[in-house]
C-alpha cells in the first residue's frame, strides 16, 4: 500500500515536500516521480497505467503553469488523484489552480489549494485510513492534538489581552 507524489519538474519539490512529509508521519510508504505531461507524456502515461498494478493507492500531483498532470494522470488510472497546484510565473498559481480544478466530467480530480500539498498528503492518508483502522487511530489522535494546540493559542492569546487591558 503506497502512494505516489508526482511532480512536473524537480523544481516543484519544495511545494510537494509538504505532501512527503504529512504522509512520513503516518509512516505511509511513498514512491515520488518527476513526471510531466508536457515534457514526458509517454513517462506519465506509462507510470498512470501501471499504478493499480504497482499497489498505489492514491496519486498526489504537483505541477505548475498550464498544470495538466494530474487531469492525464486521472485519464488514465483508476486510482483516486489528487492535485496540487503550484504557484510559479506570472500568474501566482490561479492558472495552475483553474487548469487542475476545471476537469470534464468523469474524469475527477481532488483538487487542493494552491500550494496545498500538505492537505493533499492528509487527504491521502484519510483515504487509506478507510480501509485501516491503525491508520484511523493515528489520525484520530493527530486531530485531538490540533485541537489541543488551539486551545492552548487561545488561552494564551485571551491572557495576553485581557491582562494588556
Ligand atoms: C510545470 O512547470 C512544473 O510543474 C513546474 O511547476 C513549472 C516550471 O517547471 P521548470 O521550468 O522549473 O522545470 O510543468
Amino acid at each position: 500500500m503506497s502512494v505516489a507524489i508526482v511532480m512536473g519538474s524537480a523544481s516543484d519539490t519544495s511545494v510537494m515536500d509538504g505532501a512527503v512529509e504529512a504522509l512520513r508521519e503516518f509512516s505511509v510508504p511513498v514512491e515520488v516521480r518527476v513526471l510531466s505531461a508536457h515534457r514526458t507524456p509517454d513517462d506519465a502515461l506509462d507510470f498512470a497505467r501501471g499504478a493499480v498494478d504497482r499497489g498505489i493507492k492514491v496519486v498526489i500531483a504537483g505541477a505548475g503553469g498550464a498544470a495538466h498532470l494530474a487531469g492525464v494522470l486521472a485519464a488514465a488510472t483508476p486510482v483516486p488523484v489528487i492535485g496540487v497546484p503550484i504557484a510559479v510565473g506570472e500568474l501566482g498559481g490561479i492558472d495552475s489552480l483553474l487548469a487542475m480544478v476545471q476537469m470534464p466530467k468523469g474524469v475527477p480530480v481532488a483538487t487542493v489549494a494552491v500550494n496545498g500539498a500538505r492537505n493533499a498528503g492528509l487527504l491521502a492518508v484519510r483515504i487509506l485510513a478507510l480501509a485501516d483502522p491503525a491508520l484511523a487511530k493515528a489520525l484520530t489522535e493527530q486531530r485531538e492534538a490540533m485541537v489541543a494546540q488551539v486551545r492552548a493559542s487561545d488561552a494564551e492569546v485571551r491572557a495576553r489581552y485581557e491582562s494588556a487591558g
